[in-house]
């Protein structure tokens, strides 16, 4: 399928580049079929949070990024749409918070790992966990396919960021002690209510925003990040986001209204 140039002065230019890159990533087996709907749901929050990242989502980025920085054993997981749209980025945050890069899919595939571990590799990862030839183990709370975690990587972490997640594993990780921290548009996920840390924001802007945090903190003293961990509340960061919503939602009926006034 030919990609599509979407002309510069598109007032939705940058969604439809980010639609873009998921349906180059599903061609080339990276994205699961599923993970364009998964994307269709993401981008419907975004739109009602107004397309911009809010300042408490800021907020959940620099406490994320200072919990990471305080983990003994941090891991990100990787799925298809994290690797489809932020290859680069994830590779960068990984190797600021000294975290390494984890494949775990729902809708496993041999062919899916295998493509996401080249444009891993080819976006600068070193090393990547949880491949089929790597040594495993199984988190028993769960039966989905991301119960098959690495030996060295989410078996031993005491703190996993999962990025775009399904409840069920995030439940799962809370179950067996981790500390998780999670990027959800939807902040009323069973996702977003389990984790410890969830930045309601879209992965797009806010894994940069984390690399550019992290690049900012990396060398503070561990007083100074745990003073930010411990200020997060993740309950009252939820229903923030969503007061935003209703109130982005009411601000533009109201505009609609004025724009059709005599
Ligand atoms: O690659 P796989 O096989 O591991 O599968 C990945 C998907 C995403 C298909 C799988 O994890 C899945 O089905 O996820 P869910 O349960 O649909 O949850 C995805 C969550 O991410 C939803 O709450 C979406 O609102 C949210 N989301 C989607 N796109 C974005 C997003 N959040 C942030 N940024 C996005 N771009």
């Amino acid at each position: 399928m030919t990609k599509i140039e979407v002309p510069a002065d598109h007032p939705r230019k940058v969604s439809l580049d980010v639609r873009e890159k998921l349906i180059e990533g599903h061609e080339k087996n990276i994205v699961a079929t599923a993970g364009l709907l998964a994307h269709g749901r993401g981008e419907a929050f975004d739109y009602m949070l107004g397309e911009i990242t809010s300042t408490q989502a800021m907020d959940a980025c620099r406490a994320a990024v200072a919990a990471m920085l305080l983990a003994k054993h941090p891991v990100i997981s990787v799925n298809g749409n994290v690797c489809a749209l932020v290859p680069d980025e994830i590779v960068e945050l990984s190797e600021l918070t000294r975290a390494p890069l984890e494949i775990n899919l729902f809708y496993y595939r041999p062919e899916r790992e295998d493509a996401i571990l080249e444009a891993l590799l080819a976006a600068g990862a070193k090393e990547v966990l949880g491949t089929h030839e790597r040594p495993s183990e199984t988190i028993p709370e769960l039966s989905s396919n991301r119960r098959k975690v690495d030996s060295e990587g989410i078996a031993k972490a005491d703190l996993v960021l999962v990025p775009l997640e399904d409840g069920d594993r995030t439940e799962a990780l809370k179950g067996i002690g981790k500390f998780v921290i999670t990027i959800d548009l939807n902040p009323m996920s069973r996702t977003a209510v389990f984790s410890d840390i969830t930045i309601v924001d879209n992965i797009v802007r806010a894994v940069p925003l984390m690399v550019q945090y992290a690049g900012e903190m990396k060398d503070w003293p561990h007083e100074m990040l745990d003073v930010l961990v411990a200020g997060f509340n993740n309950r009252r960061n939820l229903s923030s986001e969503v007061s935003l919503i209703k109130a982005h939602l009411t601000s533009q009926i109201d505009s609609k209204y004025r724009e059709d006034e005599p």
